[in-house]
């Protein structure tokens, strides 16, 4: 009976300990993990882009035309003068369509690596676009070459894309 007790204690002490370990490794697993999102969170930059009426002797232009960028940086476009937006008109295959509302600041993260074109809406025609290039990657420059520009936009993605290429 003595013996049969002190089996039971040793048995519950072992499961005890058991179950210590097991909280201990879980507490030193999300502790790893919740370090690399920490840090990868770190990694990621955000962008600043100024929509604008006015810049030197441009008119309705994009603070910076052209940017490079990692993938998962962010960019956001400050609203400094009214009346601008930013409209995907060519993507990475499988990046959906991002328009933003006039006037309004507008923020996208660049999850997937390659070239992006954008207009504003209201100033396609006037040369108001720019392009994104995300983790240097330029495999879809084909594709962004046969999207549709007006205006004076035609010449001017013209000459970005072949500073990129
Ligand atoms: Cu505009």
């Amino acid at each position: 009976m003595g013996l049969n007790l002190r089996s039971q204690y040793l048995y519950m002490l072992f499961n005890f300990k058991e179950k210590n370990m097991f909280i201990a490794k879980l507490v030193s697993v999300s502790t790893v993990l919740s370090f690399l999102l920490i840090s990868n969170i770190a990694n990621a930059d955000n962008y600043t882009i100024e929509m604008l009426n006015k810049l030197g002797k441009e008119r309705m232009v994009y603070s910076e035309k052209l940017i490079s960028i990692k993938v998962n940086d962010e960019i956001t476009w400050k609203s400094i003068d009214k009346g601008h937006n930013v409209e995907f008109i060519g993507m990475p295959a499988g990046v959906s369509k991002y328009k933003s509302k006039i006037s309004k600041d507008a923020k996208f993260k660049f999850t997937k690596p390659g070239i992006y074109l954008y207009q504003c809406t209201p100033h396609k025609a006037m040369g108001m676009i720019g392009l994104v290039v995300v983790g240097n990657d330029k495999s879809n420059l084909d594709k962004i070459k046969k999207v549709k520009v007006y205006g004076k936009s035609k010449k001017l993605l013209k000459d970005l894309l072949k500073s990129i290429s």
